[in-house]
């Protein structure tokens, strides 16, 4: 289905003007077009050269619509199509453990390119340099990219919008994260679960539909030799120290069996165990979903088609966390550039945790001892370590991490500072809205209501030891990291 859009100013993807027009050339058949928005006024030239998909954040072949719609503009103007990454030597604190799972699923995603004919070409170094250089020597006619929420991919967007216009050259952005894109969800921040899942409903019959297969390409271009994957490895500026996980296969091929596992074994017990970090009945897909190698409307889909009561209410609860809370976050990362820092908070949070900054703390820790899992907490430890050597804490002990950060750390910004620090060095899944969000959700209430005020964390939500011990077998858990010990474990 397409849908065409009124022609509006096509400013350069600025976030705050989220839907921007899209012109006519743009409309290909079978594709919902407000999938799109334009982030420079230039248009295509039929029978020119090749259509550039520029892949960033969603690192997958099939069910990507940004590679979806380029090979179906492609088809239109009839000219080749080929895929690009451009490969940072570092971004915001992330180690080998993610850069070695992102590029081992990349070499995936360049083997199954090419069996449909598609070149794949890895460039070294920053988008706003190298779109440019292969634009011109490719001679390319139009250029795709998908779409984050976060500054600095949205900077990358906006310099790359800029650089192709000097060219003469359209870049259109597609959002193939989020099954509701993000422009189309809401025109604002939103308050809430509450205020966004109404509007994310309402539209998912529009948006949940099939993804159209990328087929071989037909309009043929010369492939280039394989990638030099060494030499890519050897270009990282990287922190090495925080060795790559063990559990997880990176690539769509395994994402997509960890999808099938999931429903095979664990989708039952999730609505009812998915908050007891002693029982194995997580999804366990975010570090798959966190860089694109799967999709997650493929998930949604998968696990919405399992029917019948004994799975009604965790594919209910699924596609609340997976679908609502996940484009919640989005929409928050979207619409408040300050989603990393105590500015991002409402006026209540922050007043309430001014009120409470200078109250006495029972415990104060530094980063060190944060990170070296070093406090009087053996729950607190174990989930640090949990974090620091599986690459991925259980989602219902973030929420008590973080909030224990704030009780044990001298401010609430350090505290801030300290929690996304730790969450994108270890987790698998970090430098995601959704670890930002969960950051700021835990320490500053953000999508939370008030509760009654307390010491420290004034009318934050507060979570402790006690509450914990009620929910799920604190020592079973304690007891699988020996190094959690402290005084207080018994
Ligand atoms: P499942 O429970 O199986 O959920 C499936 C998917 O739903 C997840 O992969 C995720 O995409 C989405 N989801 C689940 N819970 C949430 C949530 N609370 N908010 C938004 N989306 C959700 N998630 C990240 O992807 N990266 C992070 O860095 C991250 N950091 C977090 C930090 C804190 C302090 C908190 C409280 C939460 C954080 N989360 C983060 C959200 C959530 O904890 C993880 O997405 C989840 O634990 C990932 O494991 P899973 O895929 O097995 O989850
Ligand atoms: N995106 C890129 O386009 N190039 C990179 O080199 C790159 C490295 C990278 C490393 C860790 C990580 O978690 C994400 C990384 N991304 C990179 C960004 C990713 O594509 C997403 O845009 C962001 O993670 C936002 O979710």
């Amino acid at each position: 289905m397409s849908r065409k859009r009124k022609l509006e100013d096509t400013s350069a993807g600025s976030a705050k003007k989220p839907a921007t027009s899209l012109a006519s050339w743009t409309t290909v058949e079978d594709f919902n077009i407000t999938r799109c928005r334009q982030l420079n006024d230039m248009h295509i030239e039929p029978f020119k050269g090749p259509v550039l998909y520029w892949m960033s954040r969603d690192q997958r072949v099939q069910d990507n619509w940004a590679l979806i719609f380029a090979q179906k503009l492609a088809n239109k103007v009839r000219v080749p199509l080929c895929v690009c990454f451009c490969l940072v030597s570092s971004f915001l604190g992330a180690t080998i453990r993610h850069y070695g799972f992102m590029l081992k699923g990349l070499q995936e995603v360049e083997k199954e390119l090419r069996s449909l004919q598609i070149p794949f070409y890895l460039l070294c170094g920053t988008a706003k340099q190298q779109i440019p250089l292969f634009t011109s020597q490719h001679k390319v006619s139009a250029v795709v990219c998908d779409f984050a929420p976060l500054r600095v991919p949205l900077q990358w967007s906006k310099d790359v919008a800029g650089e192709l216009k000097k060219q003469g050259l359209p870049l259109i952005q597609v959002d193939s994260h989020n099954i509701v894109p993000v422009w189309e969800a809401s025109d604002k921040q939103e308050y809430a679960a509450r205020t966004i899942r109404s509007k994310l409903h309402k539209k998912l019959p529009e948006y949940l539909e099939e993804f159209p297969l990328v087929e071989k390409h037909l309009h043929k271009q010369d492939i280039p030799p394989s990638t030099d994957w060494q030499k890519a490895f050897a270009s990282l500026r990287v922190d090495k120290s925080v060795g790559e996980v063990s559990w997880a296969t990176p690539g769509t091929r395994a994402g997509l069996k960890k999808l099938e596992e999931f429903c095979d074994k664990r989708l039952k017990q999730f609505d009812a165990k998915r908050n007891d970090p002693t029982s194995d009945s997580l999804s366990g897909l975010s570090p798959w979903l966190h860089f694109g190698q799967v999709s997650t409307q493929r998930c949604i889909m998968r696990v919405s088609s399992h029917k019948g009561s004994s799975v009604a209410a965790s594919v209910a609860s699924f596609v609340e966390e997976a679908f609502v809370r996940r484009e919640l976050s989005e929409n928050f990362c979207f619409y408040n550039n300050n989603y990393d820092s105590i500015n991002g908070a409402a006026d209540w949070a922050r007043a309430t945790l001014q009120v409470h900054c200078k109250d006495k703390r029972d415990h104060v820790y530094t980063l060190e001892q944060f990170e070296n899992a070093r406090t009087h907490d053996d729950l607190w430890n174990a989930a640090q370590l949990q974090m620091v050597n599986e690459g991925k804490m259980h989602g219902f002990l973030r929420m008590y991490w973080a909030k224990k950060i704030l009780e044990w750390s001298s401010s609430p910004q350090k505290a801030l500072e300290i929690a996304i620090y730790l969450n994108d060095r270890y987790e698998l899944d970090g430098r995601d809205p959704n670890g930002y969000v969960g950051c700021i959700w835990s320490i500053c209430g953000v999508h939370d209501q008030g509760w009654s005020e307390r010491p420290v964390f004034g009318k934050i939500r507060y979570m402790n030891y006690a509450g914990c011990c009620r929910k799920f077998d604190v020592k079973k858990f304690v007891a699988r990291y020996p190094g959690s010990k402290t005084t207080k474990s018994k």
